[in-house]
């Protein structure tokens, strides 16, 4: 018998469903948090889906995962100190951890589950990273640790789940506290001037509010505020939406050179990454803009 994990659209009330096959499961529990599924797909390589959405593949998470780290990475150019909410797969802190520059990563990951399934599974995708002397693990709520967090960072990715959905343009769902002005105003709490903040927005198209609640929420805490964009072939409705938070508006203007000069010195081996896609990515379709200046509609 064929077995499918299925991911249903919440935001059109089921308008599309997308299902990838399960060649052979390899780990499938439920954490005090969410369901969690690692299995084998003869496209994607291991699929790592949190409630039946997918979250990660071993064969295409570099699209994600360096473009989250490497395009706010190199914009500074001096990371020191990075904080990842959420991230448990470790993809994002092993793309962290490849800088010279970075002495060390706090990750706050909620669910010990995924990071410990990761750790056996999904090897491919996370590495040596947990075990890397700059990182520290801590297991909590994102939005606890940082209410309490005297550390200062230099960038904070906050890699999560999405919103299960959105009630009246307001997010819902357990990771919903982390677009929020309050989060967002804790986080920019502990950055150091010039800081970047990066989050993950989903894909627009198919969750306009996921874009849109988050820029208008960053905006009160940031005076530079924008996104750039990755199509993910494992997500489902084309480019998903990394928005940007800093106070420094330089940051989203490092001349080329610069950038080619920074990311030749940090010597990083990449596959979806370039100095030109950097650029390239802040560029936004106009149904995007549409998005962000009209809102969810
Ligand atoms: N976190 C964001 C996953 C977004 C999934 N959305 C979707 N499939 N529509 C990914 C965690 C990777 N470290």
């Amino acid at each position: 018998m064929t077995s499918w994990i299925e991911e249903t659209d919440k935001t059109h009330g089921g308008a599309w469903q997308l299902r990838i096959k399960m060649d052979r499961i390899l780990y499938q529990g439920e954490s005090e948090f969410q369901s969690i599924a690692v299995f084998e797909n003869r496209l994607y390589g291991r699929v790592l889906a949190l409630d039946n959405i997918v979250q990660a593949t071993e064969n295409d998470e570099f699209f994600y995962h360096e473009m989250a780290v490497h395009v706010p990475l190199l914009a500074h150019g001096a990371v020191k100190r990075a904080l990842i909410i959420g991230g448990g797969d470790g993809g994002a802190l092993e793309e962290t951890l490849r800088h010279p520059s970075v002495e060390a990563v706090t990750m706050a990951e909620i669910d010990a589950q995924v990071v410990a399934v990761a750790k056996q599974h999904l090897r491919t995708i996370c590495g040596t990273a947990f075990e890397d002397p700059r990182t520290e693990l801590v297991i909590a709520d994102g939005v606890e640790y940082l209410e309490h967090c005297a550390e200062r960072f230099d960038f904070v990715l906050i890699d999560s789940t999405d919103p299960t959905g959105f009630t009246g343009g307001q997010p819902q769902g357990p990771s919903a506290v982390l677009f929020s002005v309050e989060f967002y105003a804790n986080c920019k709490r502990c950055m150091n001037p010039g800081a970047v903040l990066v989050t993950q927005n989903a894909v627009p198209f198919t969750d306009r509010a996921g874009l849109s609640t988050p820029m208008r929420n960053l905006a009160t805490q940031f005076t530079d505020v924008a996104c750039y964009r990755v199509a993910v072939p494992s997500f489902y409705g084309g480019d998903m939406v990394f928005s940007w938070g800093s106070d420094d508006p330089g940051l989203r203007h490092v001349p080329l050179e610069r950038l080619s000069e920074r990311f030749r010195a940090a010597a990083l081996d990449t596959r979806y990454y370039t100095p030109e896609i950097h650029q390239g990515a802040f560029a936004l379709p106009g149904y995007l803009r549409a998005i962000i200046e009209e809102g969810a509609g």
